[in-house]
């Protein structure tokens, strides 16, 4: 996956930024906002790609969805917690457009996957997926990679996921124990 990451980021190397699994239990009702991952983030580049990888079988109408050019807006939404609130007081971004109620006008793509897929996107595309109304569980695991020119970002407050212990200068370079490099091209 590091060297896919790489060469997908067209980075020397891919740095693990961090990872995480989601699990909806079947009749789960939470669904995620709409958003883009850099906004929750101290780290910000052009080269990143997450992994977005399904244990389970999940059709087209549960699966993510991305708004397909989206990355390329040039727009850093407001971050908001999966209840709605601002993940950041005081942050008087713009916020994200309604989308659930103009689908028919954006060019929305997602794909039915089956475990052995993945989906590759960077931080910046809008994206979102439904709640798990189905009678089975829905677990995909995130894998989060940063290249080159990852440097450390300045947010209005603690970003997520929070790194309470760790210090670091905004627009200095992203590195650190905690960020291991996996790969690097010779
Ligand atoms: O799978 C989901 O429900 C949302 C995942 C997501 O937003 C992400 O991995 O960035």
């Amino acid at each position: 996956m590091s060297e896919i990451a790489a060469t997908l980021m067209q980075s020397k190397t891919a740095r693990i930024f961090h990872d995480h699994i989601l699990v909806k239990e079947p009749g789960n009702s939470v669904n995620p906002p709409w958003h883009q991952d850099q906004p929750y983030y101290l780290v910000e580049g052009e080269q990143t790609v997450s992994f977005w990888v399904p244990l389970d079988p999940i059709p087209r109408d549960r699966t993510i969805e991305y708004i397909a050019g989206s990355n390329n807006w040039n727009k850093d939404f407001r971050p908001t917690r999966f209840d709605g609130t601002p993940l950041f007081e005081n942050d008087t971004s713009e916020d994200v457009p309604d989308i659930d109620n103009n689908r028919e006008d954006l060019d929305i793509i997602g794909w039915a996957v089956e475990p052995g897929d993945a989906v590759a996107f960077s931080f910046k595309p809008l994206h979102g997926a439904p709640a798990n109304a189905s009678d089975i569980r829905r677990r995909v695991v995130s894998i989060r990679w940063v290249g080159d020119d990852a440097k450390f970002a300045e947010r209005l407050g603690a970003t997520s996921p929070a790194f309470p212990d760790l210090e670091y200068e905004a627009g200095s370079k992203f590195e650190g124990d905690e960020f291991l490099m996996i790969f690097e091209r010779s």
